[in-house]
């Protein structure tokens, strides 16, 4: 075909008009296959409906705008219905200040703080909605679990709350035209918008919330006292229909697929994903505007400058040029690429709420409902923008007993006994609350524990493998900690009873090794000493080097010292008389040949075992390392470095100019990506040997220093490589 502008494509069609909203398939499909970009002469806009040019759209931020309106109406022409939102309906710089302040408070480390809180309310929520076994998903779970959780986590008076979903429905339906269904959600505008803008004031929200946080920021400097009121109106504006209708279609979809609510009860580690397959599925933001700045050719139409553009997000999340068999929902499906969130600078900042409330709910509904389906048909509340279930009646048959151990990857654990091992150092011994055989593991695997304070901690296993009864694990409590050692030292005492993840391995032993030195520093003993007693139990030869401060920092040393094994450890104190430090260089120029590595301690430690030993000119493939403790190591931005991928054994150059995606993706390697800032962790990938230099505001501290996982999207690495997951 020649390349010549072509005429566009007119649709006289009104994606606003009740039949369309009632019905969004049979239009989408229709705007899609008409072409990739359309006239809709009716609102004098284009409209896309294609997956390739709705997401090229919402990248390219400079050619399409949001300045000028999210909506239909263009603010360079006509009166917004309220003053514009500072980060929805801006661009850079004004768009990147005020999102950097959302994305900080409600990343998800700041989130993760309130979900225990949600997984106690979700618990009872439930509790009490099953009572009956038919009810309305949409008023009982829908609305109800974020009604219960956000204004609180907002810092929200409890009078007038009732002014919020009225408050949604007006703006979700101000981003169309001025139909009768925008009029309709109008009728109480002024005195429901009086109340939002009384709680966006400083004085109104509660100490600790995520509106004081923000009020934080105009503290610091970083925004006005004005703005920050502004940003509490957007999470108020966005923060509760978003949700509650992505929780409802989620419940729909799984009551039109029922087998896939079989597969995430067998296995819950899907629920991630099936929140973002819920996500494309039923995509309950349907549509947005973009603004052209320039003229702008588009798969060969050519758009003038400052025309609306209607991006068919719903339509793009099922088209079946980018998506197989898109109207099917499938939670083992590759969502990600999905645009219900957007995507590009805009993308949800608020992902992290949704897909943590989504989350907790599901996790929770999985233990108790075995089936479910519908109990008569959904009714719809039609929305200029939102696709908005108003009822979905369901019946449901309960689980008898919680979802099993073997299904659920998780675990009881009761704290049979803990012992102070040694200054700083307490041990647990964690067993079968109904006194059964525990899940195996094989030596340097660790369990992730979830704290009662709602916080996660991985530890390793310090106890023999071959006793099934018990996991011992051992806790150095922190000086700079963040909750979690302190929470285990203070807190957790005998009887208690914790949820576990099953055993993971990222330090397993080798198989071939023949000899095998086993490097310990400080509390990094505990995967070690689980190493020493399979050894001993294999007869396999090795030797133990416990690196310590002194004597007293040591724990398990009356142990080792008893240990039928004894004659193969050696104890090394870096403090006091003696001098019976570690003479790294001679003890790895007297290691046999073919010894494998295997070091465990904080970063230091580990990079100058490492270190000697690869100066040595021992091979990668012999030496093995875990990171433990809390240093922050020498930032060392943007250099060159390479990846290893563990399963080809390909190793791929990152330059410094580009991210690990970019230059996998460029190498013919795909991975699943979704924010391309680190926001969002679907690109979250193993790391099982290197230190990532994290970038991402997805991990946490804790999981962070664990370095056994990163997001390629923007992460980089601190080591010349990284061993990839991959
Ligand atoms: C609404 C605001 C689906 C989103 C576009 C919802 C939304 C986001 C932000 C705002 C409003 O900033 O007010």
């Amino acid at each position: 075909m020649p390349d010549v502008a072509q005429r566009p494509i007119q649709l006289d069609l009104d994606p606003f008009a009740p039949a369309f909203l009632a019905d969004p398939f049979t239009g989408h499909k229709l705007l899609r296959d008409a072409g990739p970009v359309v006239r809709l002469e009716r609102y004098g806009i284009w409209g896309m409906a294609r997956h390739a040019e709705v997401s090229a759209a919402l990248q390219d931020w400079e050619s399409f705008c949001s300045g000028r309106g999210a909506g239909l109406t263009d603010f360079a022409k006509e009166h917004a219905w309220r003053p514009p939102s500072i980060i929805l309906e801006a661009d850079p710089p004004l768009h990147t200040r005020t999102r950097g302040v959302l994305a900080k408070v409600l990343s998800r480390p700041a989130l993760l703080l309130l979900r225990e809180k949600m997984e106690r309310q979700a618990e009872l929520l439930l509790d009490e909605v099953l009572a009956a076994t038919r009810f309305d998903a949409v008023a009982r779970i829908a609305q109800a679990f974020p009604l219960r959780v956000f204004p609180d986590a907002v810092g929200l008076t409890p009078e007038g709350r009732e002014n919020l979903l009225p408050y949604g429905d007006m703006a979700f339906n101000a981003f169309g035209p001025r139909n009768a269904i925008f009029e309709r959600a109008m009728a109480r505008a002024s005195e429901v918008s009086g109340w939002i803008m009384a709680q966006c004031h400083r004085s109104a929200l509660s100490d600790g919330g995520i509106g004081a946080q923000i009020y934080a920021e105009a503290d610091a400097g970083v925004i006005s006292e004005d703005e920050a009121g502004l940003l509490v109106r957007s999470l108020l504006t966005a923060g509760l229909d978003t949700t509650i209708q992505g929780l409802a279609h989620a419940l729909h979809a799984f009551a039109l697929f029922p087998a896939e609510w079989h597969i995430l009860r067998q296995d819950p580690t899907l629920i991630r994903n099936a929140f973002e397959e819920a996500i494309r599925y039923s995509s309950p933001v349907q549509t947005f505007f973009r603004t052209t700045t320039r003229e702008i050719e588009v798969s060969g139409v050519t758009l003038p400058e400052g025309d609306k553009v209607l991006l068919f997000l719903a339509a793009a999340n099922r088209d079946p040029r980018r998506w197989s068999d898109p109207d099917s929902f499938s939670v083992r499906r590759t969502a990600a690429g999905h645009v219900g969130f957007g995507y590009g600078i805009h993308q949800c900042v608020g992902q992290m709420v949704a897909r943590l409330e989504t989350e907790v709910l599901l996790s929770a509904l999985i233990k108790k409902v075995k089936t479910f389906e519908l109990d008569g048909s959904p009714v719809l509340r039609l929305n200029n923008t939102l696709r908005t279930l108003e009822q979905l009646p369901l019946r449901v048959t309960l689980a008898r007993h919680v979802v099993g151990r073997t299904a659920s990857a998780s675990l009881q654990l009761r704290v049979a006994s803990r012992k102070q091992e040694a200054l700083d150092i307490c041990s647990f011994d964690l067993v079968d609350p109904d006194a059964g055989l525990l899940p195996e593991f094989a030596a340097g695997a660790h369990i992730e524990l979830n704290l009662p304070c709602g916080l996660r901690r991985q530890y390793s296993i310090c106890s023999d493998p071959f006793d099934r009864h018990r996991y011992r694990i051992a806790v150095l409590r922190e000086t700079a900690s963040r909750g979690g050692s302190r929470e285990m030292h203070e807190k957790l005492e005998a009887g208690h009873v914790l949820t576990a993840s099953l055993p993971r391995n990222h330090f397993a032993l080798a198989p071939e090794a023949g000899y095998s030195m086993l490097l310990a520093g400080g509390i990094g003993i505990t995967p070690l000493y689980s190493m020493a007693q399979s050894l001993w139990r294999q007869n396999a030869a090795f030797e133990l080097h416990y690196c310590a401060k002194s004597a007293e920092h040591a724990a398990f040393v009356h142990e080792l010292e008893s240990a039928p094994f004894a004659s193969r450890v050696r104890h090394h104190y870096s403090r006091g008389e003696g001098g019976r430090r570690l003479d790294l260089v001679s003890l790895l120029s007297a290691a046999p040949a073919e010894t494998h590595l295997y070091v465990c301690g904080p970063r230091g430690f580990i990079e100058a075992a490492i270190e000697a030993a690869r100066a040595r000119g021992w091979p990668t493939r012999r030496l093995h390392s875990e990171l433990f403790g809390a240093e922050v190591a020498h930032f060392d931005s943007d250099s060159a470095f390479e990846v290893e991928l563990v399963r080809s054994g390909r190793v791929v150059a990152i330059p410094k100019d580009r991210t690990v995606i970019e230059s996998l993706s460029a190498n013919g390697i795909p991975v699943p990506v979704s924010c391309e800032q680190g926001v969002c962790g679907t690109c979250l990938t193993g790391v099982l040997q290197g230190i990532p230099d994290h970038r991402d505001s997805y991990l946490t501290d804790d999981e962070r220093q664990r370095n056994d996982q990163f997001t390629p999207c923007c992460s980089r690495s601190k080591t010349r490589r990284l061993v990839l997951d991959l």
